[in-house]
């Protein structure tokens, strides 16, 4: 899973990737672009390598980018934002140049500060396809039904845009979202704010917090506290953590985060030599969920044998939760749940 992280300048974008992945600063420090992979917490990857053990534990990754700051000539910028499955919108609870506390019309006008960006960005690629279609429907072509189709929708987003609204917010048919999948819309991207408070307003996070619209998925920390928390040896961690009140590091909240807004589940396998998980979006076939491990997997299809880790887990073993009637064998069509350890049966 890619996360693009975005926001205003000087929101704490750089401080936070460094917060998000307890790495530390090159030499260039906060300055430019930065990206890191990390593994995935999971516990559960842990306990089923009680289970099975092998030689490998491979975790789920994510890879946090940090764009750098926004150029002029912006659509080299947001193409690559683009790219991302989810983004990460730093906000500062803080004005960058006063460091005065911002109040909650402040947060909601940087909030909102940024977003108008991507939807310009978003409005200049509707109206350019939108263009092109115009011209395109004109002649008869094989794909002119479609091409209708879409153009209707890009005109009904046209007009939501105009009468104030948010691309966001415009409702489609599942095959209008489909149509529009391409397009990687900023503005339809599942979204989740980082409120990045200043140390002074650390302690007095929960009124701030409620001061942000309702509707918008958001964590809170501190990026200068987070990061020197990773920074510190294992053993001084607790009780730094328990002095600035942090149950959990950002990043694995951040991540976990993530997968919510982005509608991302992971499913287990064991293999000869590794036990490993997978992210794949909420929703998918165990078909396209065997295609994510291997082409040949999905190709050759014939079954999946399915155990939910919770009821592995509950009895200990495979063999236990066997004689329970929990291990499964499910047809290509089986909807993959989060938690889901598989073992595809394939035809080579
Ligand atoms: N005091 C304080 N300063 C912060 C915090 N987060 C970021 N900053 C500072 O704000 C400035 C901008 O941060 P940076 O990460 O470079 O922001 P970017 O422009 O969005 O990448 C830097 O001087 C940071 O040290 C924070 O949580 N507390
Ligand atoms: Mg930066």
């Amino acid at each position: 899973m890619k996360l693009g992280i975005i926001g205003l300048t000087q929101s704490g974008k750089s401080t936070a990737i460094f917060a998000l992945t307890g790495q530390t600063p090159g030499a260039a420090g906060l300055v430019g672009k930065h990206q890191a992979v990390v593994p995935v917490p999971d516990e559960r990857l842990d306990a089923l390598f009680q289970i099975y053990p092998r030689d490998r534990r491979v975790p789920a990754t994510v890879e946090f980018i940090d764009y750098g700051e926004i150029p002029r000539d912006s659509s080299a910028y947001w193409a690559n934002v683009r790219l991302a499955d989810a983004l990460v919108h730093v906000v500062a609870g803080f004005d960058p140049v006063s460091r005065e506390e911002r109040d909650s019309s402040a947060l909601r006008a940087a909030y909102n500060e940024l977003n108008a960006e991507l939807a310009v960005s978003d409005l200049d690629i509707i109206e350019r396809r939108r263009d092109k279609l115009s011209k395109q429907i004109k002649r008869p072509t094989k794909t002119q039904d479609q091409d209708l189709e879409e153009l209707a929708l890009l005109e009904r987003m046209l007009e939501a845009e105009n009468a104030g609204g948010s691309f966001a917010d415009v409702e489609m048919s599942d095959s209008e979202a489909k149509l529009l999948r391409s397009f990687q819309l900023l503005t339809r991207k599942p979204e989740l704010v980082l409120l990045n408070l200043s140390e002074n307003a650390w302690s007095n996070r929960g009124e701030i917090k409620a001061a942000f619209p309702e509707n918008v998925q958001f964590i809170e920390m501190c990026a200068i506290i987070e990061v020197e928390l990773g920074q510190l040896e294992e053993s001084e961690r607790g009780e730094f953590a328990e002095l600035y009140e942090i149950a959990e590091p950002v990043g694995p909240r951040a991540i976990t985060a993530a997968y919510g807004v982005s509608g991302s589940i992971r499913f287990y396998t064991v293999g000869k030599d590794e036990v490993r998980a997978w992210t794949i979006p909420a929703g998918l076939s165990a078909k396209e969920a065997a295609a994510k491990v291997h082409t040949d997997m999905a190709k050759g299809f014939i079954r999946a044998k399915t155990i939910a880790f919770d009821d592995l887990s509950a009895h200990g073993s495979e063999k236990a939760a066997k004689e329970k009637g929990l291990v499964r064998l499910e047809g290509k069509d089986y909807r993959v749940a989060d938690g889901d350890v598989l073992e595809f049966h394939f035809s080579k």
